[in-house]
């Protein structure tokens, strides 16, 4: 790796560096084991040369002055900043001898793993923690409100996740014979051109808009897409839900969906009692059997029928075909007699629950841009929708979630090309400890997982999402019941600078625990309430490997950064110290484990690059759910408990949760909270990312901060007129929670009601210690954003809808 001559080298970004969800290829000049130069792969087929700026800011950040190169140990109280340099030894003693005495006192569930976006590194933070026995591996975020609940919510109704199709599965991308260009892309709550999350690229929409794709962007702001779209629809934010409702209201009344689909692939032909409201069951129904003592009865023919009577639907027999409308009898087990309607019926019921006079009411949208919007979508074939964070990050998420997933199944858009398209991990090789995983990373036993905090209260999280609710675990902390948290693992987490909501609790919360570590690149506020601090490595300087969704491809070390070293280096080394059977000796061999299904050891796809999933597997497109690809036993159908798309949630009524889409309003809105209104009359919407930075990071690497110097929020200039602040004047945000300082940016892209501030500022080049803290306390929206209003099934959290009042700061900054 040393050599005088500049070297190129490929690898794929992934985590500490530019932050990435994505995964693209680059080409790494490297000169005397120096980074010197870095740029796009033109021949990687996600982004084909393209990069951001983070990336292209990587010689900025390797090297720079303030990364951690040794581990620290605080030696002042938590938060005043004094740190001494220890041996990684000394700090694998010292992390060993505390933490074993965390596990014998209260358990290994008393140590909490607190995980922030994550990325490569969410897999080795399992491994840790299981090794260690703990369940308690912590998204900090309230609600968990990013993506996770997103797939927990569309998995229970169509058993796998689903994206927008831009030909990604393919090697050969847009060319694949096969594919189809989406006529029609909904962009709903998403700001991709500048953050490209989850493994999906804002340029791909461009390149489908050159080939003629056209745009519905919905969002309350005028994003970069809004403003070449062919309908913008500025909703209120927190009311996607309604609009949601009055999309399937005109595609439902105007027969714009697809029949077919419905009545074959869809639980639309099962019967739901109309006294209790709830699906018909085997159990419901009288099992006499013959024709005089009927179990179903079609009181339209006058005729009994036949039902499939796993969830009673209509059995897949040639004679039994009948509309999905219908009124129905059921006999039941105690020989009364009870009216029933089809699921289909009861969706279509709810839907007319929400006319568009209604929806234009509650969304503040015009119902003939809403008429218009669905039609053009309904009738583009192949359509496609994709959803950014703001859909997580409302309390109601599932039933918004549901609705949209409802929407493009019902339309014909589900599974096909140019559609949305099921999202699997490449091969089937699935780092992340998720529910159903076979792999290394797992817990042993299921008696381990029965503290895992909210699992028991919230069935979603307890089945669809293995990690603890962030809300409850902090609530915990203070009030130890029903058991005492001692410790936190903080890694890939900035809690008091962007990803915690009301970071006072959060200090007081990190005050509270005995030992807390975290493993960083950086110093941050954050870092300041350990005891340990641990210099992790960029991308850059690891052997790692990604498979989320395709391709399969690895991450290869180019660099060493003296002092530092991998997550998974570190999280390795303790896992072994922690668990005697722990089956690993080195890094690779976990890593070829991992790797197994697809037939490849590490170094083989290192040797590759990137590898594609052959057609015919899971992990390829299309219409899966016809040729038998999804479900475990191998039927046509999908991976839900009925094999089929559930327009009717069939376990979400098993939990006692609502089972199909409607619109809730969220807690602090105008709507539901006029008495704050008065005193806090504009919408607060957070978190819309700048391009220059990942969430708390990059405030130190001179090009990107030159970018975006100060925080900015966007206020529209009416309301800034009325509030006497102009342009460039610095302005404070204030609710009943606390207050934030922002520069203003005078812009018609917010409507007159509402602001938009980004979060997670805080100046590396301030003081570290308390008061300070790096100046966040002064910069830190979140402070005006609560904890413990997540949805009524544990997920989701008011983030993007609060409420304030500003006024300008008189005294500028100092
Ligand atoms: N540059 C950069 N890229 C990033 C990140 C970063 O910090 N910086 N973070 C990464 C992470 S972890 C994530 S989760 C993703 C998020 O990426 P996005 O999902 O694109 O998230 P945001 O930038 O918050 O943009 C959300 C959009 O939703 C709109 N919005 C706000 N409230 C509502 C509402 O109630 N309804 C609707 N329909 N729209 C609303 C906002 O105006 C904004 O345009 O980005 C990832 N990529
Ligand atoms: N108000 C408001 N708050 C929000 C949001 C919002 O929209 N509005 N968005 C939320 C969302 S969606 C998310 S996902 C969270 C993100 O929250 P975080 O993931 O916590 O944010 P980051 O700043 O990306 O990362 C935190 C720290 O991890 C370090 N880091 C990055 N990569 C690695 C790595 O690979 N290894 C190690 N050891 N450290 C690493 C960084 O240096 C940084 O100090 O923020 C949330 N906060
Ligand atoms: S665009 Fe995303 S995936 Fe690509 S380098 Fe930048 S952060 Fe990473
Ligand atoms: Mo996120």
């Amino acid at each position: 790796m040393t050599s005088s001559e500049t070297q190129i080298f490929k690898t794929t970004t992934w985590s500490p560096g530019p932050g990435c969800h994505g995964g693209c290829g680059v080409l790494a000049h490297v000169k005397n084991g120096k980074l010197v130069k870095i740029e796009g792969d033109p021949d990687h087929p996600m982004n084909q040369g393209r990069l951001c700026a983070r990336a292209l800011a990587m010689t900025q950040y390797i090297d720079h002055p303030d990364r951690l190169r040794s581990p620290m140990r605080r030696t002042g109280n938590r938060g005043e900043g004094k740190w001494e340099p220890i041996t990684w030894d000394a700090a694998f003693d010292l992390i060993e001898e505390k933490m074993n005495k965390i596990r014998e006192e209260y358990g290994p569930e008393s140590m909490v793993f607190n995980v922030g976006t994550g990325r490569d590194i969410y897999a080795w933070i399992c491994m840790l923690a299981y090794a260690y026995g703990s369940p308690n591996v912590m998204f900090g975020l309230t609600g968990q409100a990013c993506y996770g609940p997103r797939l927990a919510a569309a998995i229970t109704v169509q058993g796998d996740f689903a994206v927008f199709d831009a030909a990604q599965w393919f090697e050969d991308r847009y060319d694949h014979p096969g594919y189809k260009v989406p006529e029609t892309m909904i962009i709903w709550g998403y700001n991709i051109h500048a953050t490209c999350p989850d493994n999906l690229f804002g340029h791909w929409i461009i390149d489908l808009m050159k080939k003629g794709t056209k745009i519905i962007c919905i969002d309350p702001r005028l994003s970069w897409f809004g403003s070449r779209s062919k309908y913008h629809l500025r909703l209120r934010p927190g009311t996607d839900s309604a609009l949601v409702m009055g999309f399937l209201h005109v595609v439902i009344n105007q027969g714009l969906y697809d029949e077919a689909f419905v009545k074959k692939w869809s639980n639309a032909v099962h019967l739901i009692r109309k006294d209790t409201g709830k699906l018909v069951r085997e159990s419901d129904l009288f099992s006499g059997g013959s024709e005089k003592n009927f179990a179903v009865w079609d009181t339209k023919d006058n005729k009994p029928v036949i039902w499939d009577t796993t969830l009673v639907g209509f059995k897949d027999t040639p004679d039994a075909d009948p509309a999905v409308s219908g009124e129905w009898e059921i006999k039941t087990a105690d020989g009364g007699i009870v009216a029933c309607h089809t699921v289909w019926d009861a969706f279509c019921a709810r839907a007319n629950e929400y006319p568009l006079d209604k929806v234009e009411n509650i969304t503040g949208v015009p119902a003939k841009d809403i008429h218009d919007a669905a039609v053009l979508y309904a009738k583009s074939k192949p359509g496609a929708i994709h959803w950014g964070v703001a859909v997580d990050m409302t309390p109601a998420l599932t039933p918004l979630v549901t609705g949209i997933s409802a929407l493009w199944a019902i339309t014909g858009n589900l599974d096909v090309p140019g559609g949305n398209v099921f999202a699997r991990f490449a091969f089937d090789v699935v780092p992340y400890a998720l529910p159903g995983t076979k792999g290394a990373i797992r817990l042993k036993t299921e008696e381990q997982d029965k503290p895992r905090i909210g699992a028991n209260r919230y069935m979603p999280l307890n089945k669809f999402y293995w990690r603890c609710q962030t809300d409850m675990t902090l609530d915990q902390i203070f009030t130890e019941d029903p058991y005492p948290i001692k410790g936190m693992w903080i890694q890939t987490a900035g809690i008091m600078q962007g990803l915690g909501m009301d970071p006072k609790k959060w200090r007081a919360a990190l005050e509270k625990l005995d030992f807390i570590v975290a493993v960083d690149l950086f110093h941050t506020p954050t870092t300041q309430y350990a005891d340990v601090v641990l210099p992790a490595g960029s991308f850059l300087e690891k052997d790692s490997f990604r498979s989320w969704w395709v391709p399969l491809q690895t991450i290869n070390k180019v660099v060493e950064v003296e002092g530092c070293r991998p997550d998974v280096a570190i999280n390795f080394e303790l896992a072994r110290r922690f668990d005697p059977e722990f089956k690993f000796d080195t890094i690779h061999e976990l890593y070829d484990d991992i790797l197994k299904p697809a037939g490849m050891t590490f170094k083989e796809l290192q040797a590759k690059g990137w590898a594609y999933p052959p057609e015919g597997s899971a992990s390829c497109p299309y219409l899966r759910h016809e040729k038998g690809l999804l479900r475990q036993d191998g039927r046509p159908g999908f991976r839900t408990q009925t094999g089929l798309f559930e327009l009717y949630a069939t376990l979400r009524e098993e939990w006692d949760l609502e089972p199909m889409p409607h619109h809730e309003e969220p807690p602090f809105t105008p709507v539901s909270r006029p008495d704050l209104a008065k005193e806090y009359p504009l919408i607060l919407s957070t978190g819309r990312r700048s391009p220059a930075f990942f969430h708390t990071e990059h405030r130190q690497i001179p090009w990107l901060r030159e970018i975006d110097p100060d925080p900015v929020v966007e206020i529209h200039p009416t309301t800034a007129a009325k509030n006497n602040i102009s342009h460039g004047e610095w302005m404070w945000i204030e609710n009943w929670m606390g207050r934030a300082r922002y520069k203003a940016k005078v812009t018609p892209v917010v409507p007159e009601w509402m602001i938009m501030a980004p979060h997670g500022w805080w100046f590396p080049e301030k003081k570290a210690a308390e008061p300070d803290l790096y100046g966040m306390w002064d910069a830190n929206i979140n402070q005006l954003i609560p904890m413990g209003h997540q949805g009524k099934d544990g997920q989701g959290a008011p983030i993007k809808h609060s409420m304030c009042r500003i006024y300008k700061c008189e005294g500028g900054r100092s």
